[in-house]
């Protein structure tokens, strides 16, 4: 991800380049009228204008006194591999090819013309639910769109503040989950106050089948995202994605912006910065300003700008203040501030990077070794095997395949009366103990995309395909653990 990133970075600062050029040329366009209600606010709907995009940690140039606009996204949803922490891989599904998404930067009254691109490559459906839209599903119904497609849609911003977007395509929690949501700024007319940097961070968190530092590809693990049991808690998508070589760097006795977003999809963040004071935090992305902070909350799906000056030099560590999130799971980024040491300030030794050896290591006591699996209750009559299977069912399939078996289309093939299910039992074991990928056809109906596969016992196995035959209209076979046995030792 980090070669991506930077790639991103050169053709979105040539972008931003651009865009001051044009934007140096329309400022004399600023009219002195000021609009009580900001769907009032006209823009000239010939002069429309590229959104500069960048990924994290960078964000666009400032608004600054520019008139309202007419702004086009252009966003494309990638679908790729990326590195978790050493040796770990990971499925991340992007907007625009890094977690968090492209950062939006917008004013009040600007009318953004959305294009929702869903690369050919990538395999299943995804939209985006804007927070700072007023209007049904924050845009998610309009811009549902297939791979190798694109959704145009467009909408008026009206409410300043720091909104997050995300993707709402079902199941949504794991869409979440595995990376699609980023930040939009709208800033208010005349723009947020000049500080001297500014940076975009967002949290969020992953679930994996291995544990944290398990090497090789991960797939995404639906019970511990049920559990709200992250292996994962990072900023940025990745475990030390702004530490080290990464990390934030500013001089001392500079106004630091940070604009902090979580994406979640379950937790809360308590972001902090050791050694630091937040001098202002707008509270919850809104208008709302408080000062003097030293920890602030960021709900799942929720954003804050926090300000501060830095007047000493050294690491600053950023944290979810959860520590073992910090230090066990990822949560932690550095800022690294260069220059003159500020004796009235701060007289103490200055130690780099004293948080960081911590943060890079797992500790475990002997004595928390991880505890076998219990031995799991049998089901020996059909009706045992009916209520295990559904309660397995409700756990692991029902987020793609839907309480009664019926799929959504064009994502997931339904399961009820499905000839494609009843054709073959053997291939159905095969599935679920394997996982599925590229075009089959059921009811009549092509999918083409990705069943994971699910870690489940052979007993699971049975019940749960025992329950799905014998359910909404399906063939009524009767699958033992025997020929689950058969088809995993074949
Ligand atoms: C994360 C979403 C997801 C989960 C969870 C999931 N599936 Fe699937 N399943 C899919 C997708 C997507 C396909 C189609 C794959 C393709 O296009 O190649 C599929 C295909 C299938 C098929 C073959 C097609 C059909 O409709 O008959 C069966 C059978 C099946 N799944 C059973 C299950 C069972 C049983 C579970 C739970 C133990 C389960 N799946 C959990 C997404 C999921
Ligand atoms: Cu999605």
């Amino acid at each position: 991800m980090k070669s991506i990133i930077k790639k991103n970075l050169i053709t979105k600062m040539l972008l931003g380049l651009g865009t001051i050029a044009f934007l140096s040329g329309c400022v004399n366009d600023q009219s002195d009228k000021t609009y009580a209600n900001a769907e009032e606010i006209p823009v000239n709907k010939d002069q429309a204008m590229m959104a500069e995009l960048t990924s994290p940690p960078f964000v666009p140039t400032p608004v600054g006194k520019r008139m309202a606009k007419k702004l086009i996204v252009d966003l494309e949803i990638q679908e790729r591999e990326g590195e978790m922490v050493g040796g770990v891989k990971y499925v991340y599904w992007t907007f625009g090819g890094t977690v968090p998404g492209s950062f939006i930067r917008t004013r009040v009254g600007d009318e953004i013309e959305f294009h929702l691109k869903n690369h050919p490559d990538n395999k299943l459906p995804h939209n985006i639910d804007l927070h700072a839209v007023n209007g049904p599903g924050g845009g998610a119904e309009s811009s549902f769109v297939a791979p190798g497609h694109e959704k145009v849609f467009s909408f008026k911003v009206l409410n300043p503040g720091l909104y997050v977007y995300h993707c709402a395509t079902a199941p949504v929690g794991m869409h979440i989950a595995n990376g699609m949501y980023g930040l939009i700024l709208v800033e208010p007319e005349g723009g947020l106050e000049p500080v001297d940097r500014e940076f975009y961070i967002m949290q969020g968190e992953f679930y994996t089948e291995g544990a944290y530092g398990e090497r090789g590809m991960q797939a995404f693990d639906m019970q511990k995202a049920i559990n709200e049991n992250p292996d994962y808690v990072v900023f940025n998508g990745h475990v030390g994605a702004m530490t080290g070589d990464n990390a934030l760097q500013a001089k001392v006795g500079e106004k630091i912006r940070l604009f902090v977003g979580n994406g979640g999809p379950s937790l809360i963040s308590s972001f902090h910065v050791i050694g630091e004071i937040f001098d202002k935090v707008h509270v919850e992305g809104g208008d709302l300003i408080n000062h003097n902070i030293q920890t602030t909350l960021i709900p799942a799906a929720g954003a804050a700008i926090v300000e501060f000056r830095v007047e000493t030099p050294g690491s600053f560590i950023l944290v979810d203040h959860s520590m073992f999130r910090a230090f066990n799971k990822g949560a932690l980024a550095m800022l690294n501030v260069e220059g003159e040491e500020n004796k009235r300030v701060f007289t103490g030794e200055i130690h780099e990077g004293i948080y960081l050896p911590e943060g890079s290591v797992i500790q475990s006591m002997p004595s928390l070794d991880r505890k076998k699996p219990k031995e799991e209750m049998k089901a020996l009559s059909f009706e045992d095997k009916m209520k295990f299977g559904k309660d397995k069912y409700m756990a692991t399939c029902v987020a793609c395949h839907q309480g009664n078996g019926q799929g959504i289309a064009s994502a997931f093939p339904p399961l009820a009366k499905s000839d494609y299910l009843n054709a073959d039992v053997d291939r159905a074991i095969d599935i679920v103990l394997h996982g599925l990928t590229g075009e089959i056809t059921v009811n009549g109906n092509k999918y083409n995309s990705v069943m994971t596969a699910q870690a489940l016992t052979d007993e699971e196995v049975s019940n749960v395909l025992t329950y799905v035959y014998n359910s909404w209209g399906n063939s009524k076979k009767e699958v033992t653990p025997q020929m689950v046995e058969a088809v995993r030792n074949r």
